[in-house]
């Protein structure tokens, strides 16, 4: 066996049952043998064993009251993957599924992707199975405090700087920075998509959806006029989605479905962003509600958004949502490109439905990098004590995601396989992290 057929197989059973853990891994290290077969160092040094054990994972519980003075307890954790490039950085997601698996998926993902866009950031992710769905402002604000009552210890501006991802947006995030300051007296940088008021970046909130269209921009581009007329199905419709559709129609383009958890909407006209907005930004309710403001639209619970036929798929929802049957569907019904606003949302088999069929796949790592490349600007801005425009930061985000689309398509040029983005990405964030990794030393 190759070396990294070795290796993943020795990883695989070292972690029993993390196996989206083993799914992101496997990827990654698939992608990496034609780099580490011809280049010793990366062996001798053990670069990637290394890279496949975070350099720590903290667990813990964190109790709390809820409104009808219940004492409940939830599992958090945070699993801070690798300092080599910079502070660990990642989001923090509320969700009941969150379990260590699938937080190691994210925070190895988030080490490559940091990777990608070029700034002084490490990886991490952490989480709580915490479910924010139908509770109070108040509960949610109870459960970020004692979350950080323990968190605290962990963060600083040159160690750890979390930030949103699913079930956390600004609402949570300015709780636990709240309570953060009220711990420590400090008024640091410890957490990325802050409020405007008190050291939020502007851009930050649009930040993946946007960065995501403008690399599918720089790709199609290369191939067509760009999104210019295509018709575009997103998944979710929570921040990510939203603001890749608002891109959508900025760059020419038609978002026609979204969906929530619990089923999707077509809206065949293009979605009604002002009413998708208030239906879940303000009064946080369901997707089935958007046919109220929109009666043309159609709206079908459960899955099969897939097949409504659309040119470019952006999930942005959550892993594993698209799978091969749902990829062949996109294919057969003649859809182009392939875009992951989320991480991981395609099946390993998906993916190959989508390359074995020469449909464009832009992988999560590369394609939804631009809210992280934001966070690491709001860092720097903290960190200088000013603040830049919307348009600075949107002129940065769209250079650091047309970056991100020539290195990835360098690295997979370099070893043959051009136009392959999942090898180019993956080799491209290895490397920059590798190099690092043996600067700084082989132990
Ligand atoms: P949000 O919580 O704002 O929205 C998540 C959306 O996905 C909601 O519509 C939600 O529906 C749906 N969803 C979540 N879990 C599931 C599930 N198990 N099954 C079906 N639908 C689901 O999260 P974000 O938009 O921030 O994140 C979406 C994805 O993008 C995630 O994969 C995240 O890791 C990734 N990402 C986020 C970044 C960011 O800056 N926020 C940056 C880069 C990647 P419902 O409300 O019904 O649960
Ligand atoms: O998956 C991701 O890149 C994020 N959730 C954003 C992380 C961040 O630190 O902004």
């Amino acid at each position: 066996m190759s070396y990294t057929k070795n290796l993943i197989a020795d990883v695989i059973s070292k972690t029993t049952g993390e196996t989206e853990f083993h799914q992101a891994m496997t990827e990654v290290f698939s992608a990496l043998a034609p780099v580490v077969d011809s280049n010793s160092r990366y062996q001798e040094a053990g670069i990637l064993p290394k890279m496949a054990i975070p350099e720590r994972s903290i667990v813990f519980r964190v109790p709390w009251i809820d409104d009808k003075n219940q004492v409940q307890v939830n599992t958090a954790y945070r699993v801070q993957f690798s300092s080599a490039i910079g502070p660990y950085k990642g989001g923090i997601r509320f969700h009941p599924s969150v379990n260590l698996s699938i937080l190691k998926f994210l925070g190895f993902e988030q080490t490559f992707k940091n990777g990608l866009t070029g700034l002084p950031i490490g990886g991490g992710k952490g989480g709580a199975d915490f479910d924010p769905k139908g509770k109070t402002d108040a509960e949610v604000m109870r459960f970020c405090q004692s979350l950080m009552t323990e968190l605290y210890k962990y963060l600083g501006p040159d160690e750890d700087v979390p930030a949103g991802d699913i079930g956390v947006g600004a609402r949570e995030v300015g709780y636990m920075y709240g309570q953060y300051k009220r711990i420590t007296g400090r008024y640091e940088s410890i957490l990325t998509g802050k409020g405007l008021t008190y050291g939020g970046s502007l851009g930050r909130t649009e930040a993946t959806g946007y960065g995501l269209l403008y690399l599918m921009d720089n790709i199609l581009k290369g191939v067509s006029n760009g999104l210019d007329g295509k018709k575009a199905s997103i998944s979710g419709s929570g921040n990510v989605a939203i603001f890749a559709a608002e891109k959508t129609y900025q760059l020419g383009g038609i978002p026609i479905t979204m969906s929530d958890s619990g089923g999707f909407v077509h809206d065949p006209d293009g979605i009604d962003l002002a009413a998708m907005k208030e239906i879940k930004f303000v009064q946080r309710g369901r997707i089935s509600e958007y046919t109220k403001h929109r009666p043309n639209a159609k709206y079908t619970e459960g899955k099969g958004m897939w097949n409504v036929p659309c040119d470019i798929a952006l999930p942005c929802a959550t892993q594993n949502e698209l799978h091969e049957a749902d990829a062949k569907a996109l294919t057969a019904n003649g859809c182009i490109a392939v875009g992951e606003g989320a991480n991981m949302p395609c099946t390993a088999e998906a993916v190959e439905v989508f390359q074995s069929n020469n449909v464009i796949f832009a992988p999560g790592k590369a394609a939804n990098a631009g809210g992280v490349a934001v966070s690491g600007l709001e860092m720097t801005q903290n960190s200088m004590r000013l603040h830049w425009t919307f348009e600075e930061v949107d002129q940065k985000l769209q250079s650091i995601m047309a970056g991100i689309y020539e290195k990835m398509s360098t690295a997979a040029a370099e070893y043959n396989m051009a136009g392959n983005f999942v090898a180019g990405a993956n080799i491209a964030g290895f490397k920059k992290v590798a190099e690092a990794m043996l600067a700084q030393g082989a132990v």
